[in-house]
């Protein structure tokens, strides 16, 4: 079973997992003397002469193919090109999203596919550049090899709705031709044992997006303490015989706002959770999935009900996770802190383009995902910054009327997007990067949304936080950067966040210290943003059993 989801996807598209080993070359200083063996997924930050490399490296493998041969790479982090044998089948920019090469007429037999990632900075990207996390290099997500009909499914969005006997579901696949001629297919669908059917003519060379609606009387609400999950079964039939299937996964719940609440199956949901960067100490960017079950396994018994992907698409199978115990997620497409230089950038709203709405087409179906975010802490306070957020939260409505959209907003004055999101976040650090109470905080905050034609939207603090390097103790002085004076702070943060009840609530900075990029970070103690509650192996600060007691108090 492929393990680019954390269930089967396919039982008739022959598919598999690529073989964990590689062959790994880099091709810029600083790297390795010559080829060595590897393991992927992986970055090359986890090889110890690798750690600090900025280049480019070069994965290649034998595999069996012929035919259509489709790969999915679920990350390549983050310029990546795909050959097979000589051929160059694509290429794509970004490190946190997936994507398809597809290769055909391929001859049955052994052939070498190769797979370059390239991790340096350059004039050519606008949103990995040098910032307060560390940009990886690698194959940092699974990569698969399928076989593929000349018809096949790219994928199927379920949207459910509410309805008196039960739930409807709006199914949507999305489905692509090949072949240079039209294709008669029959397109069957299954949710729950409802079953709809429909014959579907293919237009040559294109894909088109076909829908049905069934109406699941019996089935089970997805809610965070129960996180009922229900299988979508898509296949397409030639003839009455399946050419290709897949399976993905979704549940039965409905969020919207209303009254300045967020509400998850029409109760308004109260938030207490983290920022969470894509990153192990051991393994970086390609985090294993036992480590993104140990990370949901500690925000929950800190007591939290929700994580924010902080400030990139994550791993489908965190949100697998996520999913199957319950834990809400804000996921934003990929950008932090970008000025209105870096936003006029010549590729930046290509490229955010991209990430967008690759996240939102692969991540559609999660439960978990309550809310789409993006562009955090970029130039909202100017004219064009703030275009560029009204044309990001119009693609996020375009590809899901069903979620909310929103943006972490930076404390300072100016903002200009007050009216646009249906949810506003906001970025504050009373007690840390200035004196000050929360409360002070958040009036100011709101009476500046209020007048910038925010009222009424539901407010969260989307960050809140304080520095600590694990070890550092200070009992008596509690300086800035010990362990007590975070625990402090915190403890000042969440108590006056939470006890405001205008406010839906907040994801502390940060759940665990990450790595962050030298060039312009390099004032960071360890070049690590250390505002974890835990350090990047997860080992507790002080801080842990303050924000574990006051979770559970709330
Ligand atoms: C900002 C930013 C985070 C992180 C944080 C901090 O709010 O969104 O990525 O840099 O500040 O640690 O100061």
């Amino acid at each position: 079973m492929p393990m680019e989801r954390m269930f089967d996807t396919h039982r008739v598209r022959k598919s598999r997992e690529a073989l964990p080993i590689w062959t790994v070359t880099t091709l810029d200083p600083g790297g390795l003397n010559g080829p060595e063996k590897t393991i992927l997924p992986g970055v090359w930050e986890a090889h110890p002469r690798l750690k600090s490399y900025r280049g480019r490296a070069v994965y290649t493998q034998e595999i069996a193919c012929g035919g259509r041969v489709r790969l999915w790479l679920g990350g390549v982090s983050f310029r990546a090109r795909v050959w097979l044998d000589d051929a160059l089948l694509c290429a794509h920019y970004g490190g946190y999203t997936g994507f398809e090469a597809l290769a055909e007429n391929v001859s049955p037999g052994t052939h070498t596919l190769r797979i370059e990632a390239d991790n340096r900075f350059g004039p050519d990207s606008a949103l990995h550049i040098p910032n307060d996390y560390y940009t990886y290099g690698g194959v940092n997500r699974p990569v698969v090899i399928e076989e593929v009909n000349d018809t096949y499914i790219a994928w199927v969005h379920v949207t459910p709705k509410k309805v008196a006997d039960g739930w409807h579901a709006h199914a949507e696949a999305r489905l692509c031709n090949l072949a240079g001629e039209p294709k008669a297919r029959t397109l069957c669908l299954e949710i729950a044992g409802e079953q709809a059917e429909m014959p579907v003519t293919l237009p040559a060379g294109e894909a088109v997006t076909v829908s049905a609606d069934i109406l699941c009387p019996n089935v089970e609400t997805w809610t965070p303490n129960h996180p009922a999950l229900t299988y979508v079964t898509v296949a397409l039939l030639e003839d009455g015989v399946p050419v290709d299937d897949l399976t993905d996964r979704f549940g039965f719940r409905e969020v919207r706002t209303e009254g300045g609440k967020i509400l998850l199956n029409g109760v308004p949901l109260r938030l207490k959770g983290f920022n969470r960067h894509e990153e192990t100490a051991d393994f970086g960017l390609s985090v294993p999935v036992e480590e993104m079950l140990r990370d949901i396994r500690l925000m929950k018994d800190l007591g939290a009900n929700c994580v924010r992907t902080c400030h990139y698409p994550n791993d489908p199978r965190f949100l697998d996770l996520c999913d199957e115990t319950g834990l809400l997620v804000w996921e934003e497409s990929h950008a932090r802190g970008l000025n209105e230089k870096q936003m006029r950038h010549p590729a930046f709203m290509e490229q955010l383009t991209l990430c967008t709405r690759e996240m939102a087409e692969q991540h559609y179906n999660h439960p978990s995902v309550f809310v789409w975010g993006c562009l955090n802490e970029c130039a909202d306070d100017t004219e064009y910054g703030a275009a560029c957020y009204r044309e990001i939260f119009a693609l996020l409505r375009a590809l899901d009327a069903s979620r909310p959209v929103t943006a972490a907003l930076l404390e300072r004055h100016g903002g200009r997007i007050f009216d646009a999101p249906d949810v506003i976040g906001v970025n504050i650090y009373p007690g840390w990067y200035y004196d000050g109470a929360v409360s002070e905080s958040l009036q100011k905050k709101k009476a500046e949304i209020a007048s910038g034609g925010g009222t009424g939207k539901p407010l969260i603090v989307s960050e809140i936080g304080a520095g600590a390097v694990a070890g550092y103790h200070d009992p008596f002085g509690r300086t800035k950067w010990s362990e007590e004076r975070q625990a402090e702070i915190l403890r000042e943060q969440i108590e006056g966040v939470l006890e405001d009840p205008e406010v839906c609530g907040l994801f502390l900075w940060q759940f665990a210290d990450c790595r962050v990029t030298e060039g312009g970070f390099a004032g960071r103690p360890r070049c690590y943003n250390n505002k974890g509650v835990v350090d990047e192996y997860r080992r507790p600060k002080l801080s842990y059993q303050a924000v574990k007691e006051l979770f559970h108090r709330f």
